[in-house]
Formats: C-alpha cells, structure tokens, sequence
C-alpha cells in the first residue's frame, strides 16, 4: 500500500499530471494478456529517467511495490501489480533515439512498439528480426525483459541475441549502462544478459542499444495442409534435417485452422487436421531452390496441399492469420491457460501426439499452435473459470505436460516467461542451488524487494 505521503512525494517527483489513481486507471493497468487482475495503488507516467531513479529511491524509502510495465502483452503476468503498489508506465518513453546505419546499430526508448522499429528500420533497408505475434501492441522493452521470441526465432534467434546494450535504471534508484554500443565487448559480467529475460525484476529499462542486419532481399511465404499434426511436424524435422532454415517455421492444428479459417483467406482442403506456414527469405535464386526442397519434403510427408502465396499481400493475410490465432482460440471458450513449452525439435511428433491424448483425458479444447521450427508449440487450454471442474482439469493436465515436456529434455518456457503463472512449477526445471543463486542475485540488484515483487519465485 501506497501511504498518502509516499503518493504527494510521487506527485511532487512526477508532476501531479503524471500519476493517477483514478479507477479506470487503475483497472486498465491491473490487467495484461493472462486476463488476470489485480489493483495496482496508482500509475505513474514518468516522461524522464531521473524520474524514474526518484521513484526507486522513494519506494525502498517507504518500502512499496515497483511494477514496470510495458504494453501488458506479456503471457506470464509478468507485469501484473500482485502486491500492489505503483505501476511504471513506460508509454512516454516512445522514442527511436538513433538508426545507425553505418554500424548497424539502433538506440531506442523501451516504451516503442516493436512493429514500429521494424517499419521504421526497413525504411533504411535494414532488418531487427525478432517478430513476437504480439508485434503490433508490444513493445522494445517489454520484449527485453520477457526475452521474446516469435515468429522468426528459428532462423534469426530471438530477443537477446539483438541486445546490445541497455540503460537501465536499478532497484536502489542508481541509473547504469551495460554491454556496448559496438558490435561486440566482453568487459566485466554480461549484465545485459542477466537483464534481459529477468522479467522486470532486476531492473528498470529506459534505453536499449540494438543490433541490426540488412533486410533480406526476396521472401517467399508458403502454405502446407497435412492430413494429421503428426505428418505435419514429421515434415519440420525433415526440413530442418535438410539443413534448409527457413525464417519462418509455423505449425497449427485443426483447432486452430478452424478458429482462424476466414482470416486465411484461401480455401481450406478438408481432410486437413494440420497446417505448415513456412517462409524462407534470401536473394531469389536461393529461396527459390530452398522452396522446391520444402515442397518436394513436404509432399513426402503426405502434404494435401501445398500453396505458394502468390504476391506480397496474401503472404502478409497468412501471417496476420497466424498472429491472430492467440484471440481466435477464445471463440472455443471464454477462459485459456495459454502454455509455451518447447521439446527438441525431433520429439515433436511425441508432444503434439501428447497433447492430443490430453486433450481427450480432460475433455477439453487443447488447440496448439507455433514456432515448430524451435520445437516451441503453444498449448492452449481452453476453460471456463466459472466452473471449478475445469479449473481442476486444467490444472493437472498442466503439471503432467510439464512432466512430460522435462522427460522429453524440453523445457518449460520457451519466450512467455515464468512471471506468476509459472511460479508454482519452477522447481520442477530449475534444482534447489540453481534457484538459490538466482535469488541470491535478486536481492544484490533489489535488496528492499521493491522491484516486481512476487514474479518468477514463490518465496
Ligand atoms: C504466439 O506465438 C504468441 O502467438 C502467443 O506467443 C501464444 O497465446 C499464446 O499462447
Ligand atoms: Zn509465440
């Protein structure tokens, strides 16, 4: 709880224009993708760092909770306020502070939405590849402390492998640079690592330094429908054997292909109980030969169908369609619990016939969907909250995929994170020492506790 001193010193900080308490305020900020809610005391709109620093010394004067947050896409309810306290709004930290294309590099504000940096670098013919489904809403920083990943992991990588260098600004309210503003270093501890992924609990992100690449010349989007997910992510395997990499590796069952039919604006075979969305990008000759490998794998594979998107725009229609599959699946049932586990790629076939199984156990709607090209599908649980059996349901049938993600040598998560929705199985990834260590560096970065507290361990 905010003390109603603590909250006119916020005022006299802030300006009293840049903090509100006003309910739909409140209500607004609470909240994020998971659906969860919880009431945050106020929300701060800080327009400058020392702003921010002002904040952190404050809150560990009167000892409230620091929650930063950046578009609330994340998946893991990593910027939900769980113990109240003051909300970071980083909204007004939206600018692109530099596009260098003589070291291709760019220096951004944490508060700029992803899809923005794209446009905006391709403008100068350069590329930032990572491509969360979230891209339009989410931003810089929300992504560097989530360490997302999306739809181009598989061949560019994924949030961190573009961070540079950060400014950020400490529990303790000390502002700090890390890594570099070159195209490499390896002075000290890599603490813009440690930072990125830590899920806003280590530190609050203002700027960020970004690696670019030039943008590939040619893309090329293509479509495969398979008669059952198994041939489907057989094929994956296959390709990923042939040691063709495309940007874009994407795979859906029927569920989903149902939920987003209209949107994919092509027709739909049948008998298909699964799709590939495959993208490959390079100069023309090379995706050309790389697509005929794909195709020809595909067929093998027993494909039913096999398209090449033909022009820019129904290429895009397709990948919007998959973006939108997170939404689409609510048409099943008002309530998800959406997972993101990831399993070598070559026991993929064992998860999506897993979760299959699954599914008919509990009864419930399990559409899985995602990046196959990293062995990273999400599952989505569908329920209704009101009824107390499916929460149940739910619940097991979370524990016993995450037991059998961990015996197939898979891990947990793979780019939504731990935040809350995680926290309860943690410790069945991560041993007893290992979590210590982590809670060790916790407490030298926050020793008060004051920054997102409750997020990642239970303790
Ligand atoms: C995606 O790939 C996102 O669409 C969201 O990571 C997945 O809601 C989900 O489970
Ligand atoms: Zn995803």
């Amino acid at each position: 709880m905010i003390s109603k001193r603590a909250l006119k010193e916020l005022s006299r900080i802030l300006g009293p224009e840049r903090i509100s308490t006003r309910r739909d305020t409140l209500e607004r900020y609470g909240t994020d993708a998971t659906k969860l809610a919880y009431s945050p005391d106020a929300v701060a709109f800080p327009g400058h760092i020392r702003q921010i620093a002002d904040i952190l010394l404050l809150a560990n004067r009167e000892r409230f909770p620091v929650v930063p947050r950046g578009a609330g896409s994340g998946k893991s309810g990593g910027a939900l306020p769980v113990q109240g306290g003051l909300i970071l709004a980083m909204d007004g930290f939206d600018r692109i502070l530099e596009i260098d294309e003589s070291n291709l590099i760019a220096k951004v504000e944490s508060g700029v939405i992803t899809a923005r940096l794209q446009q905006e670098v391709e403008k100068k013919g350069l590329f930032y590849p990572p491509d969360p489904a979230s891209i339009h809403i989410s931003t810089i920083g929300g992504n560097v402390a989530e360490c997302a990943g999306g739809l181009r992991a598989v061949k560019y990588g994924v949030t961190r492998d573009y961070v540079l260098g950060l400014t950020v600004v400490l529990p303790t309210g000390k502002i700090i640079t890390t890594g570099v503003q070159t195209a490499k270093g390896v002075v000290g501890y890599d603490l813009t690592r440690l930072i990125t992924g830590s899920e806003g609990t280590l530190a609050v992100i203002v700027d960020i330094t970004l690696r670019l690449i030039p943008k590939p010349a040619y893309t090329r989007t293509m479509i495969a429908f398979f008669k059952d997910p198994s041939s489907a992510v057989q094929a994956v395997s296959q390709i990923i054997r042939s040691k063709v990499v495309p940007t874009a590796l994407e795979f859906m069952d029927r569920t989903c292909i149902e939920c987003v039919q209209d949107e994919i604006g092509l027709p739909v075979p049948e008998s298909a109980g699964a799709l590939l969305l495959i993208e490959l990008d390079g100069d023309q000759a090379l995706t050309r030969r790389e697509a005929k490998t794909v195709e020809q794998i595909c067929m093998q594979r027993g494909a039913v169908e096999f398209q090449a998107a033909s022009g820019k725009k129904k290429g895009e229609r397709l990948w919007e369609a998959r973006r939108n599959v997170s939404h689409a699946v609510y048409k099943l049932k008002p309530d998800k619990v959406s997972e993101d586990v990831v399993v070598p790629r070559n026991r993929m076939a064992d998860l999506v016939s897993f979760i299959n199984t699954l599914s008919g156990t509990y009864a419930l709607p399990m559409p899985a969907y995602g990046h196959a090209g990293d062995g990273n599908i999400h599952v989505n649980m569908m329920l209704d909250k009101s009824k107390p059996d499916e929460l149940r349901k739910v619940d097991e049938a979370v524990k016993e995929l995450f037991q059998k993600v961990l015996e197939m040598k898979g891990t947990l998560s793979g780019e939504h994170g731990i935040g809350i929705t995680k926290a309860p199985y943690l410790g069945m990834e991560i041993s007893q020492p290992a979590q210590d260590l982590m809670i060790r560096v916790k407490k030298a970065f926050d020793p008060n506790g004051i920054l997102n507290p409750g997020k990642i361990f239970l303790a």
